[in-house]
């Protein structure tokens, strides 16, 4: 088994960033070395720092598929349990320099009303959020995505993605915001580091969990062998997928339903 879970509203609550619902199935995780990477739309500095606090060394997926982090060493030598705090970052997409200078031409062109990350500040991304002003910072240190709040109307932002996709960008949802990335996505890191694990493991046969909340996690959950659609937090509808050999709907939002996914999915494997 191999699990790949989205952190806001899936792993942790969206109102505290909280996991502690869901410790005693990370515990159970944690003892069968089964592998738990983190799946993303927040950065290296954010998911670095919530790796820790989950005592986890694995390779991780940030900014919504666009990087992918592998600790040194991980695949090489049997580093799966050590607490490595080197890593090599491989980028997907355009750097997000490339991205504000696209945005900024734009907005000479055609002015829209938004709100991005880049300008926010610390102050008001917590306050928009429920982040503290240190973990606003660490999301505003991004490598190759741009959040934004839409404050226009619906036909500008049509017209506001239209100009994005001309430009090699698409537009994909997260909880709270829009995200403008290079055609990356969540499933298709996933699918990459499935393979590296493939090629150093390749005696295990890797059957991949996936549970996420939004939009942005449909292509992780579309790709996974088992998808698990978290209980949004908001009064958004879940996520629907069709034509999956395996698809659980938690009644829970949050960690809470990450546990009840988890404890459905270690009675039908057998783990305690
Ligand atoms: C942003 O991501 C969430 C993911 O669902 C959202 O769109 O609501 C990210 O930019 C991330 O960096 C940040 O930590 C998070 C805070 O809610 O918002
Ligand atoms: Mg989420
Ligand atoms: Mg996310």
């Amino acid at each position: 088994l191999i699990i790949f879970t989205d952190l806001d509203a899936t792993l942790l609550d969206h109102k505290h960033y909280e996991f502690t619902a869901a410790q005693s199935a990370l515990s159970i995780i944690a003892s069968h070395q089964i592998p738990l990477i983190l799946n993303t739309s927040k950065t290296v500095a954010e998911t670095h720092e919530i790796r820790k606090k989950l005592n986890i060394y694995h390779p991780f997926i940030i900014e919504n598929g666009s990087g992918i982090c592998y600790p040194s060493d991980y695949f090489s030598t049997d580093q799966r349990n050590e607490k490595n705090n080197d890593w090599k970052v491989l980028s997907l997409g355009q750097s997000y320099q490339d991205i504000l200078d696209i945005l900024a031409h734009f907005n000479q062109i055609q002015p829209f009303n938004y709100q991005s990350f880049n300008q926010l500040s610390a102050e008001q991304i917590a306050e928009l959020t429920g982040l503290s002003v240190h973990q606003a910072h660490l999301a505003k240190q991004r490598s190759c995505t741009e959040p934004f709040l839409w404050k226009d109307t619906a036909d500008h932002l049509t017209a506001f993605i239209q100009h994005l996709q001309n430009h090699q960008l698409h537009v994909t949802q997260g909880g709270r915001f829009y995200h403008i990335s290079s055609p990356c996505d969540k499933g298709k890191a996933m699918q990459q580091l499935l393979a590296d694990y493939q090629q150093a493991y390749p005696t295990t046969n890797w059957l991949s969990i996936a549970l996420g909340d939004s939009p942005n996690d449909y292509p992780m959950l579309k790709a996974a062998d088992i998808a698990v659609v978290i209980k949004p937090s908001t009064s958004k509808p879940p996520l629907s997928l069709t034509n999956h050999p395996q698809v659980i709907y938690t009644t829970k939002p949050g960690p809470e339903g990450w546990q009840q996914a988890m404890e459905q999915l270690f009675n039908q494997f057998a783990l305690h």
